[in-house]
């Protein structure tokens, strides 16, 4: 496959989006296997069947690093709860929240959850999505976290899209270990991890670090049995309190910590040290109308590279469009649109530990996204309105 006349947005990390004029690009076997100024592309090249773009904007294709996709029920209630006057933190406590979530995810069938995973993944492919990663942490139960990840690796046998998997078992304490969280830890979690990783289902291991959920402590017995799995993993740290999660995310050298509203100076040091991705999920922010903004600026000052992602969940960020995501990333915490874009090309293929996508350059995989827009700010800027016009994934228009 060739692709003429295209207005380029590498991501490769060069200034100005990588952003190249009048580009070619060059599709073998799934691969690219060159881009550049099509004035330069080499002969060999030419005599092919090319697509012209008339000058769209080709960028990689979107990675949406952070979602709960797979889960039963919803919680519209809850959302009329918070607007009666209940704060996230009071519904937890008198048993909705996650725990309400629990209760429907339980008692779905596997293609139940798949089915309705796919729902939220195809609005995400609508918009360019090409990898999407979906956590267990709803089943709480070795049984039941075991069918979230396996309807989590369904989804991409029914769909032209790549899964990675998080196992979410420290998400929160289910009502039969209440009070004995550490219980919890040892009994389900941690063999919940084990069996998980027998069968194939995990890419990484990721907590809750939070009053509402897991300690600092809870959460490195977690990841002390992830190391020795050899597995990555990554924290939901610093969303509603400061506890330390980032840090401690960054003592395992973990592939991100996640929301971040609380985090420090000192744990943006700490992050940028061990190459921990921070991850901004502006949906929960604006979700729970949360009033601490992320460190945008201590992230920055310290390299810390800067993903952005739905948070797709039934209760604090019940959104699906990654664009949309992109916009409240600017709009909200002052992301620049190049910010917002590498956040969730770039900066998410390294938040998933993937190499081998998120930019466009020779070697990388043909997952690109065509837009019918002229400047790549224009992704962030527009609300509620999807300009795709063709997704390429694997080298497959
Ligand atoms: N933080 C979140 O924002 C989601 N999980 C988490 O650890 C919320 C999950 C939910 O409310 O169902
Ligand atoms: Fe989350």
């Amino acid at each position: 496959m060739l692709l003429l006349n295209a207005t380029m947005a590498t991501m490769d990390g060069s200034p100005a989006y990588g952003l190249v004029e009048q580009a070619a690009i060059a599709v073998e076997a799934g691969r690219i296997v060159w881009a550049g100024p099509a004035s330069n592309l080499p002969a060999e090249m030419r005599d092919q069947e090319a697509i012209d773009l008339a000058g769209r904007l080709v960028t990689p294709a979107l990675i949406d690093c952070h979602t709960h996709v797979v889960h039963g029920g919803n919680r519209a209630r809850e959302f009329e709860m918070r607007l009666e006057g209940a704060t996230y933190e009071e519904v937890a406590r008198a048993g909705g929240g996650i725990v309400s979530t629990v209760a429907a995810t339980r008692k779905a069938t596997l293609d139940e959850l798949v089915a309705g995973a796919l729902t939220r993944v195809d609005a995400m492919i609508a918009e360019g999505v090409s990898t999407v990663e979906i956590k267990s942490g709803y089943g709480l139960d070795i049984e039941n976290e075991l069918k979230m990840l396996r309807a989590a690796k369904a989804v991409a046998t029914q769909r032209p899209v790549r899964v990675r998997t998080s196992y979410l078992g420290a998400h929160a304490v289910p009502p039969e270990y209440k009070g004995r969280a550490d219980a919890y830890i040892d009994e389900v979690c941690i063999p919940g991890l084990e069996a998980a990783h027998a069968e194939g289902l995990v890419d990484a291991v990721d907590g809750f670090c939070e009053g509402i959920a897991f300690s600092p402590d809870q959460i490195a017995r977690v990841f002390d049995k992830a190391k020795s799995l050899g597995i990555p993993v990554k924290l939901h740290a610093e969303q509603l309190s400061s506890l330390g999660g980032a840090s401690l995310a960054a003592r395992y050298g973990a592939l991100s910590a996640d929301h971040l509203e609380y985090a420090t100076d000192e744990d943006a040091r700490a992050m940028a040290k061990a190459g921990t991705v921070a991850v901004i999920l502006p949906g929960a922010f604006y979700t729970l109308r949360e009033s601490a903004v992320p460190p945008i600026d201590a992230f920055r000052a310290h390299g810390v590279p800067m993903a952005v992602a739905t948070d797709c969940n039934p209760g604090s960020s019940p959104m699906s469009s990654l664009l949309l995501s992109m916009n409240m990333a600017c709009t909200l915490f002052r992301m620049t649109p190049e910010e917002a874009l590498a956040g969730v090309t770039k900066n998410a293929a390294r938040a998933l530990g993937l190499d081998d996508t998120g930019q466009i350059r020779p070697g990388l995989r043909a997952d690109l996204a065509i837009w019918d827009v002229e400047h790549p700010a224009e992704l962030a800027y527009r609300i509620g309105f999807n300009p795709l016009w063709k997704r390429i994934y694997g080298g497959v228009l």
